[in-house]
């Protein structure tokens, strides 16, 4: 753990600055009009993000990879990390499992083990696209050649028992979601019937739908392609919103930034689903090409700025309450300073946001007012709204500089300490 008093300790030397710099925008605020400072810093506070218990260690790709050293061995462990992540930014303060790369013997002990932390568990993954003995009746079937979607029946059972059993370890645990990617598609035309493929799934994700408890949601996530390369079952946002209705009420859409083709207005696909009130969430990351998992806001940071616009409105001034988490693969930065950063670009992206004079806007486009339209977003998103990110997480204890204390304390030196140099996280 990195200790609050280490924390106070380094946020001290950027203390006076911040404070500077924090009045200034302050005062601007109160100038402009549209909200204040504490107004956006409460909804700050309120904002609670997710990590993903896969991206706590080094990613790689199938050329390689580069361990950093000092990976989480164990669930626990990861647990450990995002329990450091909370104490550096106040925003991280859940984890989102996925199983069997976490398979918990006694979830009641890790429940309480991640509470002690402060950690609530946020969506459970599943994992139909590997071949693992827990989930292909000890190699007796294959998801080779897909998981509900396949042709086999058997194979179809299989991959739905599974998904009904991480819902019930959810239930041990407290979480309160499901998330089913499925790699399901093929890599040759002709290869499946797309529609009979699709069929399969929809009626797949209606049983195990069927078994989330009250007060449960399932997500379906959409990916275009890989490692299916001609035909992906729930590719786009189309077929993800009509797997949910087939699959049922409590059936929503999770959009994962880098799983769009080049160019996808995505801002446009949050605000359709929202529409229809099948938002779920989110995966957060950034992509230059494909599903390159990169820092949030590393490369598109107005789209990020546009999504949490988007969400703004269709909550109506409040952000909707969704599962928000970061899906990322960290091949060459330590995982905990590449998830520092991405936590940074997403409150910094939500509070521009949160500037956004929205009468305005709605009055310029009832005008046809493309100029106008587009200053009023660009005044917003060219506002510099780390003092506001920044100050809300010095009031709750948190680091000023999250990186830098980070560094400062040489967090990952006493990881790989404790640790070790050749540990693996699971699932990598
Ligand atoms: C698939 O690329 C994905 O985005 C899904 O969320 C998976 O669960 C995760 O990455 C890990 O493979
Ligand atoms: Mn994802």
């Amino acid at each position: 753990m990195i200790d609050r008093n280490a924390i106070a300790e380094h946020n001290r030397s950027s203390e006076l600055r911040l404070a500077r710099d924090f009045e200034h925008l302050a005062e601007v605020m109160a100038d402009d009009g549209v909200t204040t400072a504490e107004c956006v810093m409460t909804k700050l506070t309120g904002f609670s993000l997710a990590a993903p218990s896969w991206a706590l260690g080094t990613g790689g790709s199938r050329f390689g990879r580069f361990p950093i050293g000092g990976e989480p061995r164990t669930t626990e462990e990861k647990i450990d990390d995002v329990a450091v992540l909370h104490s550096l930014t106040g925003t991280v303060d859940a984890v989102s499992l996925h199983v069997p790369w976490d398979d918990p013997s006694d979830p009641a002990g890790l429940r309480e083990y991640a509470q002690a932390q402060g950690i609530r568990f946020d969506a459970m993954n599943t994992n139909t696209f590997q071949d693992n003995p827990s989930t292909t009746d000890q190699g007796r079937i294959s998801y080779k050649y897909g998981s509900l979607a396949n042709s086999d029946p058997t194979v179809r059972e299989a991959a739905i028992a599974h998904n009904k059993q991480v819902i019930d370890l959810g239930v041990a645990l407290g979480s309160s979601a499901l998330t089913v990617w499925l790699a399901d598609g093929t890599n040759h035309p002709g290869q499946a019937d797309h529609r009979d493929q699709f069929e399969r799934v929809a009626d797949g994700l209606h049983q195990i739908h069927e078994h989330l408890p009250e007060g449960w949601a399932m997500y379906t996530e959409h990916k275009p392609y890989e490692p299916a390369f001609y035909s992906t079952v729930n590719q786009d946002w189309g077929s993800s919103l009509l797997l949910a209705q087939a699959a049922g009420d409590k059936a929503y859409c999770l959009v994962d930034l880098g799983h769009h083709l080049p160019n996808t207005n995505i801002e446009q696909i949050v605000s359709r689903l929202a529409m229809v009130g099948r938002l779920g969430g989110f995966h957060f990351n950034d992509s230059k090409y494909g599903d390159d998992d990169l820092t949030t806001g590393s490369i598109r940071p107005f789209q990020l700025f546009l999504i949490f616009h988007e969400l703004i409105r269709a909550g109506d001034g409040r952000l909707p309450e969704l599962a928000y988490m970061i899906d990322q693969s960290h091949n060459i930065k330590d995982p905990l300073e590449d998830l520092i950063q991405s936590t940074e670009a997403i409150t910094i992206a939500y509070a521009q946001a949160m500037l956004v004079d929205q009468a305005e806007l709605s009055d310029a486009q009832n005008k046809n007012d493309a100029a106008r339209a587009q200053q009023i977003l660009q005044t917003a998103y060219r506002t510099d709204t780390r003092p506001l990110v920044a100050e809300t997480r010095r009031r709750c204890g948190a680091a000023i500089d999250p990186l830098g204390v980070y560094r400062g304390v040489g967090y990952r030196e006493r990881l790989i300490g404790q640790r070790g140099t050749s540990t693996v996280a699971t699932g990598l």
